[in-house]
């Protein structure tokens, strides 16, 4: 079972000022307005009502957070949730792109967007939601932009791919690939970027995508861990005869 699951709301912001002081690592989504970011985390989370999802562009205003950890999944959802437990928090961003919204409400926005991945310490990863149809429109590249100095994972996930036939969506993951390769630093190095596609109504790619946000958050450390603690207690078994500068080292 996934630890997603787990996924409870946490809080909602407007500010910076007003991010929480939590100090676990966070994995933000963002995407243009509609590209289906509150969707992907509903499902990412099996839970229909977590992230509000609209076919109203422009519904998520504010950064929404979810924690995981401290809350279990047959937990009732209104229990409330151990704090200190909380292994990781994931962050729901308000779509960009949407033109209805009045320039001080899109300035305020920006501001808000640009702060947040570009200065958040605690943000470890960024989930990067673009409809498969339009990907990396000028405000995507942007928010790439932003975050790529940081040096710190971006996971692009395609969306909608169920509006796709197979050979577009073969070329569209092919060309995203090609074009998160063509960004390298100025020592020529690539960057951490990855590509998948996905499509909640055909349920396309949600085990890819629920692996590789694991793995950015560190989920699966503890098993990592009991997995190498297991194979160190099988080594010194068996070499519990040899003389003890043959040991092997242990991690
Ligand atoms: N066909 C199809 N529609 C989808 C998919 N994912 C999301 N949608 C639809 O796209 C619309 C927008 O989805 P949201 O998840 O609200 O988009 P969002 O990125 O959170 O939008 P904002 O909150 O405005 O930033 C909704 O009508 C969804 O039902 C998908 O995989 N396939
Ligand atoms: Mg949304």
């Amino acid at each position: 079972m996934s630890k997603l699951w787990q996924a409870r709301f946490f809080t909602t912001v407007n500010h910076l000022r007003d991010l929480p002081r939590t100090t676990v690592p966070e994995i933000a989504f963002a995407g243009r307005s509609n590209a289906g970011k509150s969707t992907a985390i509903n499902i990412l989370c099996n839970q229909k009502g977590l992230a509000f999802a609209s076919k109203t562009p422009g519904r998520t205003q504010h950064i929404n957070f979810f924690s995981i950890g401290g809350a279990h999944v047959a937990m009732h959802r209104k229990d409330a949730t151990n704090v200190d437990e909380i292994r990781c928090l994931l962050a729901d961003l308000p779509g960009y792109g949407y033109a209805e919204v009045s320039g001080d409400a899109k300035l305020h926005w920006q501001r808000l967007l640009g702060d947040y991945v570009q200065r958040r310490d605690q943000l470890a990863a960024l989930v990067l939601i673009m409809d498969s149809r339009r990907p990396f429109t000028d405000l995507d590249i942007q928010m790439l932009e932003w975050f790529a100095p940081t040096g710190k994972p971006i996971h692009c996930i395609l969306t909608k791919v169920d509006k796709l036939n197979r050979n577009e969506s073969v070329n569209t993951l092919r060309q995203a690939q090609a074009r998160l390769d063509s960004y390298v630093d100025e020592d020529g190095e690539g960057f951490p970027f990855t590509v998948q596609l996905f499509s909640a109504l055909k349920r396309v790619g949600i085990e890819e995508a629920t692996a590789k946000i694991e793995e950015l958050m560190g989920l699966n450390d503890d098993a990592a861990a009991a997995a190498v603690g297991a194979i160190n207690a099988d080594d010194s078994d068996d070499n519990a005869d040899a003389p003890a500068d043959t040991q092997p080292p242990t991690a």
